[in-house]
């Protein structure tokens, strides 16, 4: 390993000269862009209290209304790349949107991905080409560039939900736009989780023939997600992970093209190193409270509560109750490094 030269090493014209012609040197960068064995990560392992987010959530609430904010969220921004970026990872956007009774955050549709974990609250749906998904707590929603969507409220007390984007990876392409549409006209029938796609290993006869359909299921409820969860579990070895990826029901892969989803079980008890990967991630605590160690900043969580996880990290997650399991949603970009060829399993 060569010591490599730095720019002030170089005379001042030259440099000056390189500037005006908007050259500019590897060599005094080059360890940066490309270091030794590791990447260099601005992302910092962290955690943001459901308990701080509520009330300033809720405060948004009364200070702004929903027809100045079209979605009222407040972003999780990751301090080490910078608040104003909207990063909880490099390629991950997260934000905690509230919606209150009788409220309408209207139809667009853009070319960012997104997904909704719904948080808290009852009578929170959101409208999906059509398909109107109705919000439970637990629920994952679906809304993959450029399908129409829309959210609205008819129950009481505060929706919220936390929505996922791979918005700095397609923003960071100059690639992110939205376009406003009329409100959708709303199929008469359930959503496809309780219709076409209502048990896994069964789907419509036609799936098996016809080209296999990009995004066929765009709700997973909660409810399955737990028991299936809880049913794998009576299988699982101690020191293997719990833990079920949400797929695209007629090809089996994922089900979204750049950000990946999973719901981890973690036993009463339990503590758990995840796979370290070159994927950044983000944790949402579901239910229960425990303590992550990631790259050796420990975090201790509850309910609600999200971490953000940068790549390759070291991963240890602790269930603090002796009775109950606890449950995790993560979100990685794991399927977008596997898409480019890079994606690694260190084990
Ligand atoms: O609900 O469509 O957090 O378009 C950011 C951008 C939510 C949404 C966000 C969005 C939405």
């Amino acid at each position: 390993m060569s010591q490599l030269g730095t720019l002030e090493d170089l005379p001042l014209d030259y440099r000056q000269g390189l500037t005006a012609r908007n050259l500019v040197p590897l060599w005094p960068a080059l360890r940066a862009a490309l270091p030794y064995g590791i990447p260099a990560r601005k992302t910092k392992p962290i955690l943001w209290r459901y308990e701080e987010i509520r009330p300033q959530l809720l405060e948004a609430g009364r200070l702004t209304p929903i027809e100045k904010a079209e979605r009222r969220v407040l972003v999780l921004a990751n301090p080490g790349l910078g608040l104003d970026n909207m990063q909880a990872t490099p390629s991950i956007y997260i934000g905690m949107q509230l919606i209150l009774p009788g409220e309408i955050a209207p139809n667009h549709r853009h070319s960012p991905s997104a997904v909704r974990f719904v948080v808290e609250g009852e009578g929170g749906f959101t409208i999906v080409e059509g398909e109107k998904c109705p919000m439970e707590p637990g629920d994952l929603i679906l809304t993959p560039s450029g399908l129409w969507h829309e959210h609205g409220h008819s129950g009481s007390g505060p929706v919220i939900w936390m929505d996922a984007l791979d918005l700095p990876l397609v923003y960071g392409l100059e690639a992110s736009y939205c376009t406003e549409g009329a409100p959708q006209t709303v199929r008469n029938e359930a959503d496809g989780s309780q219709t076409r796609y209502r048990r896994s290993g069964l789907v419509p006869y036609a799936a098996v023939t016809r080209p296999r359909a990009n995004y066929p299921l765009v709700r997973f409820p909660w409810r399955e997600v737990k028991s299936a969860l809880a049913d794998l579990a009576t299988v699982t070895p101690r020191g293997e992970a719990v833990r079920l990826a949400y797929v695209n029901p007629e090809t089996g892969m994922e089900c979204m093209p750049i950000l990946g989803f999973s719901a981890v079980h973690l036993r009463p008890g339990e503590s758990l190193r995840l796979p370290r990967h070159s994927a950044s991630s983000v944790i949402n605590v579901v239910d229960g409270s425990g303590t992550a160690r990631i790259d050796g900043v420990e975090l201790a969580f509850d309910q609600f509560d999200t971490m953000a996880v940068p790549t390759h990290a070291e991963v240890e997650i602790a269930n603090a109750s002796s009775t109950r399991p606890a449950h995790l949603f993560v979100v990685d970009d794991a399927p977008m490094q596997r898409k480019l060829g890079f994606y690694e399993i260190f084990g």
